[in-house]
């Protein structure tokens, strides 16, 4: 520490140890929500000179803290009250965990002794009970002088290995206990090497490079843990070197530039289908990836995978891996482009020829249509427009959230530089959005554009007054098509409610920005939502855009319907099935 030393005799109190403790290990930014006990906590955190972003709901502030985890490799920290604010919380401590992403849940509690008999304290919950299944590790605190050692457990607990979330129980009395301000600044602990390199063995790494060479169809999986390893670099230089065809996952999108040449994105079904091995680089073969089997992965089911995760746990947890490589990102890239060399001079032409043919057709049959410049807008339309944009601002930070708002902008909206697509993860969860956007606005400093369907914007959307409060250059686009999925359902009862998927009809999502001081526009074509966000992102003032999209253009569940159980009555393919529901009605 380089603070002076305090003189004998003075005191200190848990509220600054534990801001003391997070300062010491790099924390800068709090997002929370204030409240018994843990207001004056916000209060002091802000006079010592940390960042507080205070939401309208802990569910966003943590959702900021999660993606804040995600694009710093440090744990994002979230402070709620006590009970149900700690429970708004946990939804997104459980979704920092299951994307694999560092963060720290800190929470307020009510007193032990209260709470442990069951006499009904104030918002009393036995918190570290309910948070330990939803998170990688839980701890309590309950005396001063360990303030310094949860803290770093909870820090090196949540980067360490496979990133995750971690709860820490801080019972309000903890904060007014006063100890000796020289033992106090000696309780405190640096985490030293928070998250070491993970190091492969050399024999897994010859039996990748084995596999890789022996392969006629390879095929390399960016997913969104070598993302988050940032050592983007090295990724480049396996995947150019090695010359094999790669997919980006979702939020791995952009690591290489989409328009990179050997990008197999576009051609994502033929080479998903066709390839016989596949390297899979910080990505999880779960139902993102069909399980690495069924008929996306071709019917003779022969891939053979290798596998790079830091996780031991992952390899064969739904496939065989025939050649597991537990470590780093970092250290396992370079020790196979290293390996690379001896005897390896890239995949056969035949099949970097053929995955090129599929790509250059999928992307000449996209192009007209995002050209598309019809009012209401549909999807390819509304994209075009943002894509436009994107190019031309490659840093803007991508948020993106919805059905078909989502599935369609994945393909349709290139990204040019790592970690700025920032979306649903891996539960597909809505309501990330402005959380998202204003960790994004406040870790990077970049203009942030939030492309969101109504519905995914509605759960988060009342911290567009954050976003106005602190004043940050955030855009939302709210692709308006009155509902979920589409905005055309009707009740299929005789009563008068509107069917469960839609909305009211033609709202202005724009006038609830102008509440707030914001800039609001209605855009209902192309050109003018172009030139809506190019303005806004040169203002770098908050805006809204309630981007107008015809109702009947979304499908069912977006790209998923086919997870809907009852996917034989919903959605597009089942008009034979809706008549049979509407002949029963009128029996
Ligand atoms: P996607 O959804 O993009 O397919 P996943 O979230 O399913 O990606 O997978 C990310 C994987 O990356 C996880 O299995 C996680 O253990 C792994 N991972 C995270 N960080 C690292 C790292 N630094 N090195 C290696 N693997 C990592
Ligand atoms: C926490 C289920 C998946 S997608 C979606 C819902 C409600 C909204 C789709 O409508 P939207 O997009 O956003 O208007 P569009 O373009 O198709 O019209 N609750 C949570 N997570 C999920 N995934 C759901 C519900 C869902
Ligand atoms: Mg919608």
């Amino acid at each position: 520490m380089t603070e002076a030393p305090t003189p004998a005799g003075d005191l200190t109190d848990g509220f600054h140890l534990l801001i003391d403790a997070l300062k010491l290990n790099g924390v800068e930014t709090i997002y929370g929500v204030p409240g018994i006990p843990i207001t004056d906590l916000g209060r002091m955190m802000q006079e010592e000179g940390l960042r507080v972003l205070s939401f309208r709901h802990e569910q966003n502030a943590g959702n900021a803290a999660a993606i804040a985890g995600f694009l710093t490799k440090k744990p994002g920290i979230c402070l709620t009250v006590s009970a149900p604010g700690f429970l708004n919380g946990l939804t997104s401590l459980a979704h920092a965990t299951t994307n694999c992403w560092p963060m720290i849940l800190i929470s307020g509690s009510s007193e032990r002794e209260v709470v442990d008999l069951m006499q009904g304290d104030y918002e009393e919950m036995d918190q570290l009970a309910i948070a330990k299944p939803l998170c990688k590790a839980a701890y309590r605190v309950l005396h001063a002088q360990d303030i310094g050692i949860a803290i770093a457990r909870a820090v090196r607990a949540a980067v360490s290995g496979r990133p995750g979330g971690v709860y820490l129980d801080v019972p309000g009395a903890l904060l007014g206990q006063v100890m000796d301000a020289v033992k106090g600044a000696k309780s405190l602990v640096k985490v030293i090497d928070p998250a070491p390199a993970q190091i492969p063995s050399p024999a897994s790494v010859d039996r990748a490079l084995d596999v890789i060479k022996g392969a006629k169809k390879p095929l390399i999986i960016l997913g969104k843990g070598a993302a988050y390893a940032q050592a983007d670099d090295v990724v480049k230089d396996f995947v150019e070197k090695s010359g094999i065809p790669y997919l980006p996952m979702s939020m791995a999108k952009g690591l290489l530039p989409d328009g990179h040449e050997q990008s197999a994105g576009p051609a994502r079904s033929l080479v998903l289908k066709e390839s016989d091995v596949v390297i899979m680089v910080g990505a999880r073969l779960n139902w993102l990836l069909s399980h690495g089997k069924g008929k996306q992965w071709g019917e003779a089911h022969s891939t053979r995978f290798v596998q790079i995760d830091i996780e031991p746990k992952e390899m064969d947890s739904n496939v065989e891996i025939v050649a597991p490589v537990v470590g780093d990102i970092e250290s396992s890239l370079s020790a196979l482009t290293a390996g690379m060399g001896n005897g390896w001079s890239g995949p056969p032409k035949e099949w970097t020829d053929a995955v090129k043919e599929k790509k250059d057709a999928n992307i000449a049959r996209m192009a007209p249509t995002l050209q598309n410049n019809a009012s209401p807008m549909n999807y390819a339309g509304a994209l075009g427009a943002i894509k436009r944009v994107i190019d031309k601002n490659p840093d803007t930070m991508f948020v993106n959230e919805g059905a078909n708002t989502l599935d369609f902008a994945r393909s349709m909206v290139d990204m040019h530089k790592p970690r700025k697509r920032l979306d649903v993860g891996t539960w597909g969860v809505m309501g990330v959005g402005m959380g998202t956007a204003i960790a994004a606005a406040v870790e990077t400093g970049l203009p942030v554009l939030a492309v969101e369907g109504d519905s995914a914007f509605g759960f988060s959307g009342m911290e567009i007054e954050t976003i106005c409060r602190y004043k940050l250059p955030v855009c939302v686009v709210v692709f308006n098509n009155n509902g979920i999925y589409r905005g055309t359902d009707e009740n299929r009862s005789a009563g008068d409610d509107p069917a469960p998927t839609v909305f009211v009809q033609d709202a202005r999502y724009d006038m609830m920005m102008q509440a707030f001081g914001g800039v609001g526009i209605h855009a209902d074509n192309p050109d003018a939502l172009q030139r809506a966000v190019s303005d806004a992102i040169a203002s770098g003032k908050p805006t809204l855009i309630n981007a107008v999209i015809d109702p009947k253009a979304g499908k069912e569940s977006g790209n998923i319907g086919n997870l809907n159980p009852s996917s034989a009555v919903t959605g597009e393919k089942s008009a034979a099935a809706l008549e049979i529901l509407k002949q029963k009605a009128s029996q």
